[in-house]
């Protein structure tokens, strides 16, 4: 069956900031307090976007979450107006303000684990809405997600959307970012690699001394099993616990996968050799054969590979049965990263081409490429019984620049979440942004 590959990049929302709310991820904790830019950050990744439309490659977008997230704020017993709740909490509790203002819905491959319909048992696209229960900023992301999702894949003919998992440490799941499925063409039945950092009912298994392990295994199976995947097709497999020590919090900070690619560093996984020898076997199984391209910690230190986010980069197929590899520009400052990318290039082999943006906003947080993108393998009638709305096209690029000239700040630092005006400025740009996308009642903004 043919099918494409399209990429939904989040929108970055209103209220981008940097709170350093992320235990294990670097850029996050390095950058806690700094004044953010939001403006800059929702045109790094519409530009983004936009190029990767122009390229030819199927792009599309899911919309921010409502911030602040008063859900979240009159749950712990803030109560009043919106203005006595955030003036409380300013007061009381200003992380959990900065957690209910988080932008960390933009960050699309946590939004949820996708399974194409060439996988699948009953022949739908599978959608299971991660639950971030690592996080307290992010822990609440699935009810939105949950509900963008239905409302982009509301034809359950074709889409089958899941109620994300019990949100409880046994279950922490992270969607995507440690999900990479590998296939002939996009459109072939595949093999799906979930990689986990811990086994919350097996103590002895490997886990992270100094950092959270924000994936179990427990959750992966429960994704396979939810989405109907094949035994013979699904391999599991656990991060090295190590480099979750150094700062990898997900799989997708130091390997991804395309087609019959997969781009890794050599310490990623716990097992190399086991978790090679699987993937080999059942990439067989799907008539391909694996190309694992190593990258050695003597070409590429583990700390250069989380400074620069050369393995955050999306793997993306060109017409020419080549691949591109799409990285943020923090690849081509970092010497030891450029040096072996400018090798990798020149070597012959699948990847042939570098494609770099700047997403410094993104990146100050620990959000690279990779990160902002959720991959959804569709054919030609599941893409157009999709919401036509959110694919971007140059009008759609337009009209959310002049959007986001006209909603966003310039400039975010900590204490302006105090300012019950900024809350009633991004309550106003979504109000729009729902009409913009054709997206009515998208939101829960009563
Ligand atoms: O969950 N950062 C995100 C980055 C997510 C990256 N996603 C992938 N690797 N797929 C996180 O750690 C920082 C928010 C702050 O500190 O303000 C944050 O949530």
């Amino acid at each position: 069956m043919m099918a494409r590959e399209f990429n939904f990049d989040g929108l970055v929302g209103p209220s981008h900031n940097y709170a350093g709310l992320s235990f294990g991820n670097v850029a996050s904790f390095s950058n806690v307090k700094s004044a953010s830019n939001p403006r800059q950050a929702a045109l790094q990744g519409l530009d983004k976007m936009r190029a990767l439309a122009n390229r030819g490659f199927a792009q599309a977008l899911l919309p921010p979450q409502a911030r602040p997230n008063f859900r979240l704020l009159r749950a712990i017993g803030y109560s009043g107006t919106d203005a006595d709740v955030l003036a409380r909490a300013w007061r009381e509790a200003p992380v959990v303000l900065a957690c209910a203002y988080s932008a960390s819905p933009m960050w699309t491959a946590n939004a949820a684990t996708v399974s194409p319909s060439a996988d699948t048992l009953d022949g739908r696209v599978h959608f299971t809405a991660a639950n971030l229960n690592n996080k307290l900023h992010r822990a609440d992301e699935h009810v939105q997600s949950t509900r963008t999702l239905q409302a982009i894949f509301a034809n359950a003919e074709h889409f089958a959307v899941h109620q994300s998992l019990p949100s409880t440490p046994a279950f922490g799941d992270e969607g995507a970012a440690n999900h990479t499925r590998f296939s002939r063409h996009h459109g072939d039945a595949g093999v799906e690699l979930f990689v986990y950092g811990k086994v919350e009912f097996d103590p002895s298994a490997p886990h992270p001394k100094k950092y959270p392990a924000r994936q179990t295994r427990e959750a992966s199976e429960a994704i396979a099993r939810l989405h109907g995947l094949s035994d013979t097709r699904t391999v599991f497999a656990a991060q090295n616990p190590d480099v979750i020590d150094q700062g990898v919090f997900h799989n997708d900070v130091i390997a991804v996968g395309n087609g019959n690619v997969l781009f890794y560093h050599e310490q990623a996984f716990a097992d190399e050799a086991g978790t090679l020898d699987a993937l080999r076997r059942t990439i067989d199984g799907v008539g391909a054969t694996l190309q694992a391209v190593r990258v050695d910690s003597a070409h590429v230190p583990v700390a250069d590979a989380v400074a620069s986010y050369l393995f955050n980069s999306q793997l993306l197929s060109k017409s020419d049965g080549r691949m591109a590899l799409v990285v943020p520009h923090e690849c081509r400052e970092n010497p030891a990263v450029a040096q072996y990318l400018s090798q990798l290039l020149a070597s012959g082999g699948a990847i042939d081409e570098l494609i770099d943006f700047d997403l410094r906003q993104s990146m100050r947080n620990g959000g690279g490429p990779a990160c902002l993108r959720l991959r959804v393998v569709l054919t030609d009638a599941q893409a157009a019984a999709m919401h036509q709305g959110v694919i971007m096209t140059e009008t759609l690029y337009a009209t959310l620049v002049d959007w986001v000239g006209r909603h966003y700040r310039d400039r975010l630092e900590p204490q302006d979440l105090a300012d019950p005006l900024f809350a009633i400025e991004c309550n106003t740009a979504l109000a729009e942004l729902e009409r913009l996308l054709d997206l009515p009642g998208l939101y829960d903004l009563s």
